[in-house]
């Protein structure tokens, strides 16, 4: 087949639903997308652990230090799933790493701010969780489906997550006044950060069109943004806490709720390395990677004894 007609027989696999899996014939745009969309999503889950790893020593009580403990680890998991899906492309984990080292690579602009108290926790898990889940769970229906299979199992934990932060502030809007103040600060501070994560405008989105085409992505940012605003203002009425947009308000005739515009000379200023911690963050994924590399060293060498022994026996 020429290349015109591979393109078109993957194009057809792709609209009528079926997944495209690591050894079909795929556009090297489609790959090249993919990894970038992959392993930006595998560095977010990574780099995300840190904001959240300031809190385990201070947690108030036992119970919510092994909650936020077994959180982090999952998020952990999560980098380690999609860093592999994302390898069934030809890339390694190496490239890949090396790519957020040297800033190639980006990960999601809301880990480059700091967690100030310990409500921060509990914004990060109800509304960054949340957020991801909006969009993750558009994502188990991705074409590629290595991706698609992970993001399964990681929507199944990012619940548990979302339920985690919620109950924490929660906890924290019946408390005392200082500690209902608290969650409120929290949320002032998280709410639009976490609303930028779905990425520009739409019309502004360089790789949308493309991927909705490819079905990598199966909602556009503006529509996932929309839902998850939709789904989380009727969550702040419960908390009792208030949104830090006064032009937030329900539209009757959308059936939306519309939303003051976000601060995109911010967004992009986080997005290309200036916001509060992204040199921070990346200087302790530098230095966690340099630490560990006796942990690689060992773990090869023992594996190559193994396949010596597996060879000569
Ligand atoms: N931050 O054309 P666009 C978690 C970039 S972690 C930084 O719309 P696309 C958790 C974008 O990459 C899970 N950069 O791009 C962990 C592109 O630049 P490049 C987080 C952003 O790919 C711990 C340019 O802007 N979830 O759950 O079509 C604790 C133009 O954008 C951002 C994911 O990573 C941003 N926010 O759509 C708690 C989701 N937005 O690549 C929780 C996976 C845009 O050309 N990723 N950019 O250099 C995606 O779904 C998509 O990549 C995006 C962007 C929706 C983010």
């Amino acid at each position: 087949m020429d290349d015109k007609e591979l393109q078109n027989r993957f194009q057809a696999q792709v609209d009528a639903e079926i997944k495209i899996e690591p050894k079909d014939w795929m556009p090297d745009a489609y790959r090249k997308t993919l990894i970038r969309q992959m392993s930006q999503h595998a560095h977010s889950e990574i780099v995300g652990m840190l904001p959240e790893g300031n809190w385990v020593t201070r947690a108030p009580t036992l119970k919510r230090k092994a909650i936020l403990l077994a959180k982090i680890q999952d998020e952990g998991g999560h980098g380690l799933y999609l860093y592999s899906a994302a390898e069934t492309l030809g890339i390694s984990r190496e490239e890949m790493i090396e790519a957020l080292h040297s800033g190639k690579a980006k990960y999601s602009s809301v880990f480059n701010y700091p967690t100030l108290n310990w409500a921060d926790i509990g914004a990060i898990g109800w509304l960054v969780d949340g957020a991801a889940i909006m969009n993750q769970v558009a994502l188990m229906r991705t074409s590629y489906g290595p991706y698609s299979r992970g993001m399964v199992r990681i929507c199944k934990e990012e619940s548990f997550h979302q339920r985690q932060g919620f109950d924490i502030l929660y906890t924290l809007s019946r408390g005392s006044a200082e500690q209902k103040a608290m969650a409120q600060d929290a949320l002032n501070r998280w709410w639009w950060p976490s609303i930028m994560m779905f990425g520009p405008h739409d019309s502004e989105s360089t790789h949308s069109s493309q991927s909705m085409k490819w079905k990598i992505k199966r909602k556009s940012n503006d529509e996932l943004r929309q839902d998850f605003i939709d789904a989380t203002v009727p969550q702040a009425e419960v908390l009792g806490l208030s949104l830090p947009d006064p032009e937030l308000k329900w539209n009757e005739e959308r059936q939306h709720y519309d939303f003051g515009e976000i601060n995109w000379e911010e967004f992009w200023s986080v997005v290309k390395g200036n916001g509060p911690c992204n040199r921070e963050r990346l200087a302790a994924r530098r230095k966690a990677y340099d630490e560990g590399a006796w942990v690689r060293e060992a773990a090869s060498a023992y594996a190559k004894k193994k396949k010596e022994q597996t060879i000569a026996g």
